[in-house]
């Protein structure tokens, strides 16, 4: 029996992973789908963590996902859409993680809206810095750590104190968000999938 792409993934088996990922594109399968393979296994790399595996082992699975996703972008970007939109994006003070983030950029830009990617341990002035500037449509925060939570609250705190909120859409995407997490810092949405973050973002545009 042939070995499942999320469990390659997370046992590090990087020929098998890439080699897998060139074959099943070229019989005509969904990037998106191999995306989402790609993913389970990086939560499962998640679950392994604290158990037998080190930091060392989440640094690994970056590199083996950023590779596979060499191969996967070309595919989820080729489309490239009418202008729809403006989107500032970044991950929050304090968390440095950024695969997710730098997909859903990819494949927004390949939609139609010009993303602005602020990087990742984005500073709370910053980000408000930059809504007055690039006067983006949708604020998009991606985080995967819980510390990064408050830092988000605080952008949104000050955006309403300034009246800069009401002229924009918040939405919230990464790996451990949830609904509270919507709720805690007054999003417009959240999500823990690009596609389904790409279809939010242009509904909230008009463009759905
Ligand atoms: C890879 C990884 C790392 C890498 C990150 C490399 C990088 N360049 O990003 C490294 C090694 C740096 C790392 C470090 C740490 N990590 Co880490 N990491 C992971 C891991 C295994 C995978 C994350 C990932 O990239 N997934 C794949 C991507 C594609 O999925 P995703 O991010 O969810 O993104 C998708 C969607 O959510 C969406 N999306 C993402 N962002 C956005 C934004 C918008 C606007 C939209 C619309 C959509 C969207 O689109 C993507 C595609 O569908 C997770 C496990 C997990 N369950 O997520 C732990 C995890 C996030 N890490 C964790 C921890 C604890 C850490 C460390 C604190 C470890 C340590 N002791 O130092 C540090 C923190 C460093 C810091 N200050 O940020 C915890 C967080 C726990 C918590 N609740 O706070 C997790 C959950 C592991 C665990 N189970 O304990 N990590």
């Amino acid at each position: 029996m042939t070995k499942e792409l999320f469990l390659a993934l997370a046992d590090f088996d990087e020929d098998f992973v890439l080699e897998t990922l060139k074959t099943r594109l070229e019989g005509g399968e969904s990037p998106l789908s191999l995306l989402k393979e790609l993913q389970k296994g990086m939560t499962l790399v998640g679950e392994r963590y604290g158990k037998e595996y080190y930091l060392s082992d989440l640094m690994l699975s970056a590199d083996l996902f950023n590779r596979s996703m060499g191969i996967l972008m070309p595919f989820l970007s080729a489309e490239e859409g009418d202008f729809i939109g403006r989107i500032l994006i970044g991950t929050p003070k304090g968390d440095i993680h950024d695969l997710g983030k730098n997909i859903f950029a990819s494949l927004a830009r390949g939609n139609g809206f010009e993303v602005l990617d602020l990087g990742v341990n984005v500073p709370v002035e910053t980000f408000v810095e930059k809504i007055i500037e690039f006067k983006p449509d949708i604020l998009g925060f991606s985080s995967l750590i819980t510390p990064a939570f408050t830092p988000m609250k605080e952008v949104m705190d000050i955006l309403s104190a300034r009246n800069l909120r009401a002229s924009l859409k918040v939405i919230v995407g990464g790996g451990v968000v949830t609904a509270t997490v919507k709720e805690f810092i007054g999003a417009d949405g959240f999500t823990t999938d690009a596609m389904d973050g790409l279809n939010q973002c242009k509904t909230f545009v008009g463009a759905g």
